[in-house]
């Protein structure tokens, strides 16, 4: 039985992958932190009882910037496969946790690859690293392919530029099967609720259902080449299964604008938008209502509007991948459409509002957290 070791197993990729290789009959252990609160929500449906003897996935707390405890875990599993997903991954809080970002996003790939090196099992465990399309920041050429050059607009992605060259260092200085996926966005109903596609499901989801009034966006210009969670993470597993290690673009090849994104989930949840105005003042209204999903609203809701705190020190305006090497070399594609993905995520938000409304309409109010990002 092959074994894996996830970091970031309790984060979107983490649990799809999770799922993936147990599905294929890896055993697999994760790192999750110490949280004050449950952080497991998103891998609790594959939960095994570590008092059973055929338990395939086990968990161990540990934490990027902790070099024993990884060496310890490491060492104790030998893993076959490290996925390294663990990582602050919201490009606008690095500006505001800087440091934080580089040493887990950064320092913390370093102490995994040292850590399979030091242990004497860099010819045995194979090394997949999270790279991300943020390192080609202020776009040299378009579309992006693995030969693009990078230039990293925040802190996040220069953090992620000393991953991705420190995993190609080691590839080259040791000889071990070490590689980056230069992933493009890739979204699911477990994304992260202050990413933007999510804020948006879950926002208009929620107003639809009268449990919030407007959502409060940033750059709704931004184009994004957005993908299916699903997709990326089978990409993620067949990369470590070559006979040499490269790195592969992971995109679907399409573009679309934020905004564009809102006009989709308005029309899943029944609300045609009219935008109007212009930069930070610009706003959507309802002007056409239909269907049972969006009872709450009117026509004249004032449903979005812009709020330059979500603006970035330097924004990454434009993304879009070129993965024809995946697809020569791999034959991966990318088999869900955004707009497939969008319904999925819409469906899946609008469950979760329609049971809190409920709720409501019981006097049975529960806060809906709010947090935005
Ligand atoms: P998430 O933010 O959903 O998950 C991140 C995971 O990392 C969580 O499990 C989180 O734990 C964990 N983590 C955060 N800080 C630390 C730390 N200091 N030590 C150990 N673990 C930590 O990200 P995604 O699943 O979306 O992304 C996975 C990886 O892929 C990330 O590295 C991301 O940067 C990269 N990436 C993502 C893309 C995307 O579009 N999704 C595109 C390209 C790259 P906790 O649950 O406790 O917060
Ligand atoms: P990104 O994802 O920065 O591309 O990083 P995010 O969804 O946060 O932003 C995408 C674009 O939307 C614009 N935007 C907003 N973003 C957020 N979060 N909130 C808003 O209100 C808002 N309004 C507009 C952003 O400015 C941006 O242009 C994601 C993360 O998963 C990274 O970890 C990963 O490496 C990259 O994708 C590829």
């Amino acid at each position: 039985m092959k074994k894996a070791l996830i970091t970031g197993v309790t984060g979107q990729d983490g649990s799809y992958l999770a799922e993936l290789l147990l599905a294929k009959g890896y055993e697999v252990h994760g790192i999750k932190r110490r949280a004050s609160l449950f952080n497991t929500q998103r891998i609790d449906h594959i939960y095994q009882d570590p008092h059973t003897s055929s338990q395939q996935l086990k968990l161990h707390y540990g934490d990027l910037t902790d070099t024993s405890n990884l060496t310890r875990i490491i060492s104790k599993v030998e893993p076959d496969e490290v996925y390294n997903l663990g990582a602050q991954s919201h490009v606008a809080v690095s500006f505001e946790a800087p440091e934080y970002t580089a040493d887990t996003d950064g320092v913390g790939t370093l102490r995994m690859l040292e850590a399979i090196r030091f242990l004497g099992l860099e010819k045995k465990t194979r090394f997949y690293q999270a790279s991300t399309s943020e390192l080609y920041g202020l776009v040299q050429e378009t579309p992006q392919t693995e030969k693009t050059p990078f230039h990293p607009r925040s802190p996040y992605a220069v953090a992620k530029l000393y991953s991705y060259w420190i995993t190609v260092n080691y590839r080259e200085a040791y000889g071990m099967y070490a590689c980056n996926g230069i992933l493009f966005n890739h979204e699911s109903p477990r994304r992260g609720e202050t990413f933007v596609t999510r804020k948006i499901t879950r926002g208009l989801a929620n107003i639809a259902q009268g449990l919030e009034r407007c959502i409060f966006m940033g750059n709704i210009n931004a184009l994004r080449d957005w993908g299916h969670a699903k997709d990326y993470v089978r990409m993620q597993w067949m990369m470590l299964q070559q006979e040499e290690a490269e790195d592969f673009v992971i995109a679907t090849g399409v573009q679309y604008s934020v905004r564009q994104f809102i006009i989709w989930t308005a029309a899943e949840l029944g609300i045609t938008l009219v935008f109007s105005g212009e930069g930070v003042d610009e706003v959507a209204t309802v002007t056409a209502v239909e269907g049972d999903n969006a009872p709450k609203v009117k026509c004249g809701d004032v449903i979005m509007r812009i709020d330059p705190l979500y603006f970035r020190p330097a924004e990454v305006e434009t993304l879009l991948g070129d993965s024809t090497k995946a697809k020569a070399k791999l034959g991966w594609e990318a088999e869900i459409t955004a707009r497939q993905m969008c319904a999925e995520m819409v469906a899946d938000d609008l469950k979760a509002a329609k049971r809190y409304a409920l709720l409501k309409e019981h006097g049975l109010e529960l806060p809906v957290p709010l947090e935005n990002g």
